[in-house]
């Protein structure tokens, strides 16, 4: 009986997960361009409130036996009422919906314009998690593996114009061995202690498994057949001249006649234009990209690839407008640099994560974080631990905060997260990252993962390949993990450009004892520039602190601990400073929500902030020290 349900669930998972990831015959991902309305496009975001069930069903597959998706929700259940954007999780009082593992469904209605029946009309969800299959009218349209990136498709001829359509999404957040992140379903067999069937998911990472739709779910139209699909920028400078190598995908098999493309500034000039659908511009006296610490009078300087393609017939125009800056990035044996000018990492890590709407989309939420990230002196943030979401990083492309976009490959530390399967959605995920945020100018590194047991003997093909597959896709950014193990039988910081390390010295060993902190940090963080010969940035340091404990001297989980804790890692980052270190990134920005578990108090507490994003003590210290890294009035040996 239960290894019988097992299969099911996971036969369930595989049979449409092999009709996901499509390419094109020419090889070339589907283009995944981001719906902004132009002359010639409109968009229609289908948020708000959605009908939504649950399937509780103890095999998780009843919804499927009894068709949900032909009929609306409410006829095979009582259904709730959920937001979207938001996670499920926390927004009822019901626990068995926050704690739910299986197949969720969303559905509601929504009319399309009469006006739009001259048009090609694209359904986009921005991120699902984590498998999700799509019906319009009650036609499958799409499935997608992965909870953290967009899939689209066309769903013109599915659509009524001019009158009411239903759209349903089902959504599995089941983890298994070869999702990333991976998990594992546990089956409890003694019936002693569990009923029959009884199942529980457990994770490998410990941010809790918020599941729903978490993005924009978004119509949007293009001319019928002369559309845009993709549009790759790549740049760099020489002196004052920039360069615009660009290449413009178009759909399918119908060629533009005219192509016309322009860059145009920050005024509205266009500053260089050709007709070609690939070609290189020159801009002269070009305002680069700057992070906002390093060109305070304008950083994160965009321009606009303004495209604009028509039809042979000429009855057809798209016009598409892609934000992109100019900047390079370029690492040494010792340092990085940005438009050749050396750059530290005043870092941070993220979590895309708050109170109830979970991992949802929320504009409020996210300008607060990037008033605090500019209030603490941030100039640079890791994707910790999965890519976020597209308006989080329009923000850092305009203000000009540093972005390490990093995938959700954490947790890969057992022998089955590196079977072949494993490594074929890694490298899908990161195609799909890549498509997505090519174009932009604050993500300067790919990060492959976080915290992968790199020191399994299986690891170092897996990583050689995963790496390898983003260098052949993207030869302009340095590419890289985030790495727990020691530089002795580590197996994978071979194939990296710059080394992460994740270290807790005085919390997870040694725990209170924050004096030796100094001495074990400097001969581990000298080790692995030693045996490497990379820069090295620490990508995360941090201790749990529950706000407002304090004690005197120090104790763990107080404020006075945190800031004490820091200080020390400080001491050390300043004196490798000069040398090869080029970057420190506390844990965490914000306290976020994790697992239940005896080691978590309701959440990961190492947070500067809390989840409410107000300031911890240890908040004001770091201002204090990014400020002055900021004013150049430190002691810090500058580079
Ligand atoms: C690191 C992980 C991070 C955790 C952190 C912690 O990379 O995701 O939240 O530890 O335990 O190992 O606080």
């Amino acid at each position: 009986m239960d290894i019988c349900i097992h299969i099911k669930l996971y036969t369930f998972l595989q049979l449409f997960l092999s009709f996901t990831h499509v390419t094109h015959s020419n090889g070339k991902l589907p283009g995944m361009l981001y719906p902004r309305d132009s002359e010639s496009r409109s968009v229609r975001h289908l948020d708000g409130m959605w009908d939504f069930l649950i399937d509780t069903s103890p095999s998780r597959n009843l919804s499927f036996q009894q068709q949900w998706y032909s009929h609306p929700l409410r006829m095979f259940g009582e259904v709730m009422t959920i937001p979207v954007p938001a996670s499920y999780n926390d927004i009822t009082i019901d626990k068995q919906v926050r704690d739910f593992v299986g197949w969720a469904w969303y559905e509601r209605t929504y009319y399309v314009d009469k006006n739009w029946d001259q048009e090609r009309i694209v359904l986009r969800i921005d991120s699902a998690h984590y498998n999700s299959i799509v019906w319009v009218n009650g036609n499958q349209v799409m499935t997608h593996e992965g909870g953290h990136l967009p899939f689209e498709a066309d769903v013109t001829s599915q659509l009524t114009i001019g009158g009411t359509n239903r759209v349903t999404v089902a959504l599995n957040n089941t983890l298994t061995p070869t999702t990333l992140p991976p998990g594992t379903i546990q089956y409890q067999s003694d019936t002693n202690k569990y009923p029959p069937g009884y199942f529980v998911q457990n994770l490998q990472m410990d941010f809790f498994n918020y599941a729903g739709i978490h993005r924009h779910v978004t119509l949007y139209t293009t001319p019928k057949s002369a559309y845009i699909e993709d549009i790759d920028i790549r740049t760099s400078f020489q002196g004052s001249t920039g360069t615009v190598n660009y290449t413009i995908y178009n759909a399918g098999q119908i060629g533009f006649v005219q192509v016309r493309v322009d860059v145009i500034d920050k005024d509205g000039n266009s500053v260089a234009h050709s007709n070609q659908a690939q070609d290189t511009l020159t801009i002269r006296n070009a305002n680069l990209w700057w992070p906002y610490t390093m060109n305070s009078s304008s950083p994160g300087y965009l321009y606009k690839l303004q495209v604009s393609v028509t039809s042979q017939s000429h009855s057809e125009k798209d016009i598409y407008r892609q934000p992109f800056g100019i900047r390079t990035v370029r690492v040494t044996a010792t340092q990085l640099f940005i438009n050749d000018r050396a750059f530290y990492c005043q870092g941070i890590n993220k979590h895309e994560d708050a109170d109830i709407r979970g991992k949802g989309l929320d504009y409020a939420l996210i300008a607060r974080d990037f008033e605090m990230l500019r209030w603490l002196g941030v100039n640079c943030f890791r994707t910790s631990h999965y890519p976020y979401a597209e308006e989080i990083m329009d923000m850092a492309d305009q203000t000009g905060i540093v972005v390490i976009d990093e995938s959700p490959g954490v947790g890969i530390v057992n022998d089955n997260n590196f079977s072949n399967k494993s490594l074929e959605h890694h490298k899908a995920v990161m195609s799909e990252m890549f498509q997505r945020d090519k174009n932009r100018p604050a993500v300067i590194f790919w990060s492959v993962a976080n915290e992968p047991k790199s020191t399994n003997p299986l690891a170092e093909n897996y990583f050689r390949e995963v790496i390898e597959h983003v260098r052949s896709l993207d030869a302009s950014r340095p590419v890289t993990f985030a790495c727990n193990q020691n530089y002795a039988n580590d197996t994978v910081v071979q194939f990296v450009d710059v080394i992460l390390v994740n270290r807790y010295m005085a919390w997870y060993s040694d725990v209170s004892h924050t004096e030796l902190i100094q001495r074990q940090l400097e001969y581990d963080l000298r080790g692995w520039h030693a045996k490497f010969n990379k820069p090295l940035i620490v990508s995360e340091y941090g201790a749990d602190t529950i706000a407002g404990f304090h004690q005197e001297p120090s104790f763990v989980f107080t404020e006075e601990y945190q800031v004490e804790f820091l200080q020390e890692y400080h001491t050390t980052f300043d004196k490798l400073r000069g040398e090869f270190f080029v970057g420190e990134m506390p844990w965490n920005f914000a306290d976020f929500m994790t697992v239940q578990g005896i080691t978590r108090v309701v959440g990961n507490k190492k947070g500067l902030l809390t989840r409410q994003r107000q300031p911890k003590a240890s908040a004001h210290l770091i201002r204090d020290r990014y400020m002055r890294m900021i004013t150049g009035n430190t002691n810090i040996c500058r580079v």
